[in-house]
């Protein structure tokens, strides 16, 4: 593993595709509309992209339900739309990842049609079909993410299919090689086409236990932490076998072969476990995949506790891979208001949280509009699309709040996402933080993300150095950071409080020459402002 491999410390940015531009101004964004704004992305500074899914699919999961993995969705463009999107990816230095979602189809894929016909059929075990109970009850407790049980009875076939997610995403049988060949197809489908890399979506869900043994009861001093809302039954338990089987460990290896005869691509697998930080561990152990994506710091936990056992963990636990964090995505509220929570919103909120999440060792998924201080938008229940939210709602509102359009220009309708009505309205607190209004204005977060992110990726120290934290004061998140013979002293004062720590050794201040609020140092004394960051150099 080369460090010079493009991926190791690099910062992606994510792209729902459905929000961020709409060309054919049809209320929902598209290719085309990506490519138009490439040289906006390049100009942040980023290194790679990743764009959330764009094939054929009913969309009841907007694309994360696929009904065919080598054609790209009418309502996104099509296959030469993406064509010259990656060819113009390339142009700019920009690489791009596409986002596989190996576990489960949409119900509408041909492969789905075809199993549920009969028991008899050529792709009859393809999916995880099992008989009801006597009592005519599911095979046993595994639940759904998105609420009620994991199985749905299908009167075609008179038996039960597993869906971890949507009844619509059924769960493919990765026990069946024909199975784990045909999904290393799709994939290689697209290696040949040149994509340099692979978000896996869902990827410890591939294989569930062969004997569909019931998943244990939690207890209820545990049922913490994943983000399930406290009406959603599924942090009830623990999924140790709908999830998480050794077996998918082993698919890894042929992921990571298939990847290796396309030399300087990668895989970046989403891991959601009961232990996730183990998870990440073992799936980038040896020839798995390059990168691991946490969702330790999607939570609502911000504190420099959380922040340092997490990060702490991972270093002790991660020996051959290498973390990717990310503070939002398009499955969680959006960070301004869910870290700020308590805090007054400011730009220098958003400022710290982009040092912050680039300062940590690892990669970084960063979500479009994160750039530009975005909060969650508010919706009505009668705008709501996501399904998730809609069965859960009022306690967890869904997904929609974070996938809201993205804000090009202040005086234009829509925000100059589209000329038509966006399939989910732009929200009104977006408006005055267009991109256009923050692109010429030195104070903006946007023109702090693009400097920051433009001067980090000059620092190797930053890039690819060791961490080791430092416990000097419960606000105030402090680590060094070490590479070839230099060392940093790095602080984020995380409260909303101007605070002190002191120093073991005075450092040499680093003038960071951008618009964010830093600290002084008076001796080995360091005075922070409310939310503001001090880097001192220790050589
Ligand atoms: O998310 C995976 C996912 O929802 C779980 O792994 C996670 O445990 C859950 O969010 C609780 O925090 C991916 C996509 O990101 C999401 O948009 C899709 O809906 C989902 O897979 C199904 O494909």
């Amino acid at each position: 593993m080369s460090e010079t491999s493009w991926w190791k410390g690099a910062v992606i940015y994510q792209i729902y595709p459905r929000s961020f531009y709409d060309s054919n101004h049809d209320g929902v964004g598209d290719l085309a509309g990506i490519t138009k704004k490439l040289p906006y992305i390049a100009s942040l500074g980023v290194d790679a992209i990743w764009i959330s899914p764009f094939f054929k699919s009913p969309m009841k999961d907007f694309g994360y339900d696929i009904s065919d993995y080598q054609a790209v969705d009418p309502l996104f463009g099509d296959m030469n739309d993406f064509d010259n999107l990656l060819e113009r990816a390339h142009q700019l230095g920009i690489k791009v990842m596409i986002d596989q979602v190996l576990s489960h189809t949409s119900d509408q894929h041909a492969w789905f049609t075809q199993s549920r016909q009969n028991k008899t059929n050529d792709k009859a075990d393809w999916y995880m079909w099992a008989d009801a109970n006597q009592d005519g009850t599911p095979p046993n407790n595994w639940l759904s993410i998105f609420g009620g049980m994991g199985w749905q009875w299908d009167s075609r076939r008179q038996q039960y299919y597993l869906h971890n997610f949507l009844s619509s995403q059924p769960d493919l049988n990765f026990h069946n090689p024909d199975v784990q060949q045909a999904v290393l197809d799709n994939i290689e489908y697209w290696l040949k086409k040149g994509v340099d890399g692979l978000r896996l979506d869902a990827i410890t869900f591939c294989f569930n236990d062969k004997e569909l043994r019931d998943n244990p009861a939690k207890p209820i001093e545990e049922r913490n932490g994943r983000g399930f809302s406290e009406d959603n039954p599924y942090a009830y338990q623990y999924h140790y076998f709908n999830n998480d089987r050794p077996e998918t460990l082993d698919f890894m290896l042929k992921i990571r072969a298939l990847l290796d005869r396309y030399p300087g691509t990668a895989a970046l697998g989403e891991i959601s476990s009961e232990d996730s930080i183990k998870s990440m561990a073992e799936y980038t152990q040896g020839n798995r995949l390059q990168m691991a994506y946490s969702f330790e710091l999607l939570t609502d936990d911000f504190s420099v506790e959380h922040i340092t056992t997490t990060v702490q963990q991972l270093e002790a636990q991660m020996k051959d891979g290498w973390p990717c964090w990310a503070i939002s995505n398009h499955d969680v509220a959006r960070v301004v208001t869910r870290w700020g929570k308590g805090h007054a919103k400011s730009k220098q909120l958003a400022k710290m949280f982009t040092a912050l999440v680039t300062s940590l060792r690892g990669s970084v998924c960063s979500y479009q509009g994160e750039e530009l201080g975005l909060e969650e938008a508010e919706l009505e229940f009668e705008n709501l699309q996501d399904p998730f939210g809609i069965e859960f709602w009022p306690t967890f509102k869904g997904r929609d709040g974070c996938r809201t359009p993205m804000p090009w220009h202040i005086e234009k309708e829509h925000a100059g996402f589209s000329q038509n009505a966006p399939w989910l309205p732009v929200s009104p607190a977006h408006q005055s933080l267009s991109v256009d209004t923050q692109i010429d204005d030195p104070t903006s977060s946007l023109v702090f993300y693009q400097t920051w992110l433009k001067w980090r990726t000059t620092q190797d120290i930053l890039k690819y150095g060791d961490i080791k934290f430092v416990d000097l004061h419960s606000d105030v998140l402090c680590f060094y950071r070490e590479y070839k013979g230099k060392k940093w002293f790095v602080s984020f004062n995380l409260s909303a409080q101007a605070q002190s720590i002191v120093l073991s050794e005075s450092t040499q201040p680093i003038n960071l020459k951008f618009d964010i609020l830093q600290g002084q140092q008076v001796g080995q004394i360091v005075n922070l402002p409310a939310h503001g960051i001090y880097f001192g150099n220790c050589a």
